[in-house]
């Protein structure tokens, strides 16, 4: 965090003394000193400590002096001079794209600019275009600048990002010969469960047409930039998903793929393996000395440093490259392996599908199982079904299933866990059903406690199978219960309920963290796709998604038996 930290002050000294219109060269070299740091492997507390500072490219004396005030003291005294007389506002107006520090200078001495705001009226008032350098056309960008600037601090879902990838992908593959490769690469290839913005990779033989193509495709709200063999568009969308493009050699594909692919953590550790044992990694391959020994494929640079490839899912340096190493890297769960979907509404409650469609999709998308799961009474919003309703409802799945003979409708109910942590259905009903998940849908504001002891008991309870989107948050729109999860991993593990892994793009909960946590304890996973209509069916990929990213293997996650296996009700039947 420290190397990140003080990258940043370095860089934000760069700005105000370019913006101040000092030394140069003092300029280029603090962002020098910002990019050495940013990239750097070894902590630079410990370098002061040694006192190998000075070591470092472009750090000299008085550069090396700040460091360590910084390590301090929490300040540099350079950067409060220069922070004077400036306006605060400033630092957000140099991240607007297109506006650098001597633009802002020019704009805060001729116009006072001292914010975005004042920027904005500025530019819609057309007092820009007549100031030297400038024009109509700076205008233009400059408010395009803000206009992402704002929808830009917002991540993207999940499920958008790889929308927008695959429109991107679509589009240039349809043209005849245009690219022989192309992939996502970045947070998206890695599957984080919110996407900044949109990374690919492309291999061609003429990388203007590609660029041309892929900055005039039918989706493209707006360009940022345009280069030879690199692009930014923005594409159509909420919030409006940014999509760069990079066109890369065949032969330097797979470490343009490795570098891009991130994270940067994972990277700047693999950067370290790579140079203790004399070698260098860089987007344009693997070297030892001036010898290219791998460039061409990912799994050549890893096979090259003695490792399997690790999954892109793995890599944000939490031990893969350790396990790797060692060879103990889990052998990741696949979509393919899914036999089976734990959690769908039908038009029982809140779905839009009849229990026949859901079946025939399912068996459509080759699945081997799929649990009918509405909501039980309580959950009048989302016309929760009575007792009766749902006596009738399993009579109603009998009749299904008679007529299928490839496929299994699992009668379950998502149960209500009600603020007491007594469930919504008796128990004698819900022994009836082939699968029970509990959830919280009322009380989120419950102190910890409470909260806990809530969800505990309904895995304590017998009759509970799984235990759904178990912290409860909404990416972007709700936070987590106040939940200790630890603790309800380990009642899971005590007692064989399942976990749920939420696939709905909002929710895609359990977490990837708490997920290896609970397969270190042996608690099971159990994918949900939470479909309220056929179409969502498809998304239990990102429940695969989040599985994977959680270090799970095939057997730890119960979608992947042909039979639903759920450890109580085996039990219990035993
Ligand atoms: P995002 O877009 O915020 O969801 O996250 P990423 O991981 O896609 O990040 P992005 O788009 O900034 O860059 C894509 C990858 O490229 C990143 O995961 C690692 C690599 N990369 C980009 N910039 C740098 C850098 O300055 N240093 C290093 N070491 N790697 C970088
Ligand atoms: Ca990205
Ligand atoms: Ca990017």
């Amino acid at each position: 965090m420290t190397n990140k930290e003080i990258a940043q002050r370095f860089a934000e000294l760069a700005d105000l003394l370019e913006f101040k219109d000092e030394n140069a060269f003092k300029v280029r070299s603090y962002r020098r000193v910002a990019r050495v740091l940013e990239d750097l492997s070894e902590d630079v507390a410990e370098l002061a400590e040694k006192g190998t500072l000075e070591d470092l490219p472009g750090v000299g004396e008085a550069t090396a002096k700040k460091i360590a005030e910084y390590l301090e003291t929490g300040r540099i005294r350079r950067l409060e001079e220069a922070r004077e007389g400036v306006p605060e506002g400033i630092a957000e107006v140099l991240g607007i794209q297109g506006v650098g520090p001597k633009k802002a200078a020019m704009l805060f001495k001729e116009l006072g600019i001292g914010s975005v705001d004042e920027l904005e009226e500025a530019a819609r008032e057309h007092r820009l275009r007549d100031l030297p350098g400038m024009g109509e056309k700076t205008e233009q960008n400059i408010l395009r600048g803000i206009r992402i600037a704002r929808s830009g601090t917002e991540r993207m879902r999940l499920d958008v990002a790889l929308d927008a990838a695959a429109m991107v992908i679509d589009h240039l593959e349809g043209k005849q010969g245009l690219v022989s490769r192309i992939t996502p690469a970045g947070s998206l290839r890695r599957r984080r469960e919110t996407i900044g913005d949109v990374d690919l990779l492309a291999v061609g033989d003429d990388p203007a047409a590609i660029i041309d193509e892929f900055t005039s495709g039918p989706y493209v709200a707006d360009v940022l930039l345009a280069g030879e063999t690199k692009a930014s568009v923005v594409v159509e969308g909420d919030p409006h998903p940014q999509v760069d493009l990079r066109v890369v050699d065949a032969d330097e594909f797979g470490s343009a793929l490795q570098y891009f692919t991130g994270s940067q953590a994972h990277n700047i550790n693999l950067r370290g393996l790579a140079k203790k044992r004399g070698m260098k990694i860089s987007e344009y391959g693997l070297f030892e000395g001036d010898d290219r020994i791998a460039s061409a494929e990912e799994e050549d640079i890893y096979r090259a440093l003695d490792m399997a490839l690790i999954p892109p899912e793995l890599r944000e340096d939490q031990g893969e490259i350790e396990a790797a190493l060692d060879g103990s890297l889990p052998d990741l769960v696949e979509p393919d392996d899914i036999r089976g979907d734990f959690h769908v509404h039908s038009d029982w409650s809140d779905g839009r599908n009849t229990i026949e469609e859901i079946a025939e999709a399912a068996r459509e998308r080759g699945l081997r199982f799929v649990a009918i799961t509405d909501h039980s009474r309580s959950l009048t919003v989302a016309n929760g079904l009575t007792e009766e309703r749902v006596r009738e409802q399993i009579e109603q799945i009998e009749r299904v299933n008679r007529s299928l003979s490839d496929l299994q409708v699992l009668a379950g109910s998502e149960v209500d866990i009600r603020s007491d942590g007594s469930l919504d259905l008796p128990d004698d009903l819900l022994a009836e059903l082939d699968v029970v998940i509990a959830a919280i849908h009322t009380g989120f504001k419950q102190p910890r406690r409470q909260i806990t002891d809530r969800l505990v008991a309904a895995a304590e309870h017998p009759h509970v199978d799984i235990i759904a989107h178990p912290s409860g948050r909404l990416i972007g729109r709700r936070d987590p219960y106040d939940l200790d999860v630890p603790e309800l991993i380990r009642a899971c593990a005590r007692t064989g309920t399942a976990l749920e892994i939420n696939a709905n793009p909002e929710r895609l909960d359990l977490t990837d963290g708490y997920c290896r946590m609970a397969r270190a304890q042996g608690v099971r996973l159990a994918i949900g796709s939470d479909a309220h209509g056929v179409e969502a069916l498809r998304l239990i990929d990102l429940g695969v998604a989040v599985a994977r990213r959680g270090w799970l293997e095939k057997d730890d996650v119960l979608n992947t038996r042909p039979e639903p296996q759920l450890p109580k009700r085996q039990a219990g039947e035993a």
